[in-house]
């Protein structure tokens, strides 16, 4: 099987960047399939930190082709800025970057859309990103939105100026003051997209195929994560795209068969970034320390993350919507100096202990139910192999293999590429 997946197993910001690029040189080609600008995933290396928000996490390394695929929605003017930022690296994005012709377009309005409709929800809002993801795929399952593919027709600008239109007809119904300047706007969407042109777009699903045949090797790339996803994750907390493996699957035009290993990859606490439930979140020194050694803020939008104990109900439940067959824990380094650490191992709901994640968690009908682990003090950061680690913190990866049954294969220990244990 030559398609393998990597996905974030909690509310994204599970440290996706960094392993693509640790396993690149494993692969020819690194397919993103669901998402877009608002992704932060960020890679450390040689003393640099990058963050990619819609170019794959393969782009640093030489001989990879990196593929955007048909379920990514793409932001020309981010998309530029992407470009602008790597351009000391001196990469052939036109040979090396390839964009699917039937991924979809977040045009301005789109932005503005978003911010209208977090506005209007108030205290109830999603926590968007504002990056205009959800108003962009509902135009894609709306059956109006613009396609990269018609950046090649010729009426390709009716067709926006149509859909620009509708979309400031609907800003008015909203009662909300969003304000802005079309003119700017369209002004710096229009250049962005002149950029966005010189890059090669591709039938990807044929391309991808094609590469299957020729026993090329391919890693699908996921952002956010399955807690996220659209019909699995906390909705209506969610994002609007699938995050899930079957994402991969309908973002790329690859078959369920010809997956072969699903990477799946947790923090080994828990963080959530913008609103929704969160059943083992701490308002209490561990969380706060948590997010002070974890550096926890947004890589897109710099806000702080929420930050809580391990939940195992959340992770076997990802890890059985994804049929994942390899763990990788994240951020073990983050919790080193811990006196005693805790396990979600159950809920108490609505006053019964279940065991499943269910349908409608809410901060009073849930109580995460713990499993106490003793903490370890040693620093793990320079440590490099498995039987170096702390006796502790062994245990706690072992007690999470056999809750989910799935093997712990690789234990990062820093953000930098050489921190990573491989088990
Ligand atoms: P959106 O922007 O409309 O898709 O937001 C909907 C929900 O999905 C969450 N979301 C994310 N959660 C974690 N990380 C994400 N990427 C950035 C990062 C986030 C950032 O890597 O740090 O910088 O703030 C991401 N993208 C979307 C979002 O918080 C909403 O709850
Ligand atoms: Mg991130």
């Amino acid at each position: 099987m030559n398609v393998n997946l990597l996905l974030g197993l909690q509310w994204g910001d599970e440290g996706k960047g960094k392993i693509v690029d640790v396993l690149t040189s494993n692969y020819d080609i690194i397919a993103r399939f669901q998402g877009g600008p608002n992704a932060g995933h960020t890679l450390i290396f040689n003393g640099h930190k990058h963050v990619l928000h819609t170019i794959p996490s393969g782009i640093f390394h030489k001989n990879a082709i990196n593929i955007v695929g048909n379920g990514v929605v793409i932001d020309p003017v981010i998309f530029k800025k992407e470009l602008d930022n790597l351009s000391s690296f001196k990469l052939d994005f036109k040979n090396k970057l390839l964009i699917s012709r039937k991924a979809h377009l977040i045009l301005p309005t789109h932005r503005l859309l978003d911010a209208a409709s977090e506005t209007a929800k108030g205290k109830a809002k999603i926590g968007s990103t504002l990056k205009g993801i959800g108003p962009t795929y509902m135009d894609k399952t709306g059956r109006n939105g613009i396609r990269v593919g018609d950046l090649e027709l010729d009426n390709w600008k009716e067709k926006y100026q149509l859909l620009a239109k509708k979309h400031l007809k609907m800003l008015n119904f909203f009662d909300v003051d969003i304000q802005y300047d079309l003119n700017e706007l369209e002004t710096e969407f229009f250049e962005a997209i002149k950029v966005l042109k010189q890059l090669t777009f591709i039938d990807s699903e044929e391309y991808l195929n094609n590469a299957i045949r020729n026993k090329k090797t391919i890693l699908a790339e996921g952002a956010q994560g399955s807690l996220l996803d659209i019909d699995f994750g906390t909705y209506p907390f969610v994002t609007s795209s699938t995050t899930t493996a079957a994402g991969a699957c309908t973002g790329l035009g690859v078959a369920p068969n010809k997956i072969g290993e699903v990477f799946g990859i947790f923090k080994a606490y828990v963080t959530r970034v913008g609103s929704g439930p969160f059943p083992t979140e701490l308002f209490d020194e561990d969380g706060k320390n948590m997010a002070k050694i974890g550096h926890e803020f947004g890589a897109t939008t710099g806000r702080p993350r929420r930050c809580g104990w391990l939940d195992l109900v959340a992770l076997k439940y990802a890890v059985e919507i994804n049929g994942v067959t390899q763990l990788m824990m994240m951020k073990g380094d983050v919790l080193s100096g811990f006196e005693k650490l805790k396990i979600c191992t159950s809920y108490n709901y609505k006053g019964n202990n279940i065991k499943h994640f269910p349908y409608n968690i809410e901060k009073h009908n849930v109580t995460p139910i713990y499993k106490e682990f003793k903490g370890w003090k040693e620093d793990i950061t320079s440590m490099t192999t498995a039987n170096t680690l702390p006796k502790e913190l062994i245990e706690y990866i072992q007690f999470i293999e056999d809750f989910v049954k799935v093997p712990v294969k690789i234990v990062s220990v820093g953000p930098d590429r050489k921190q990573t244990i491989i088990r």
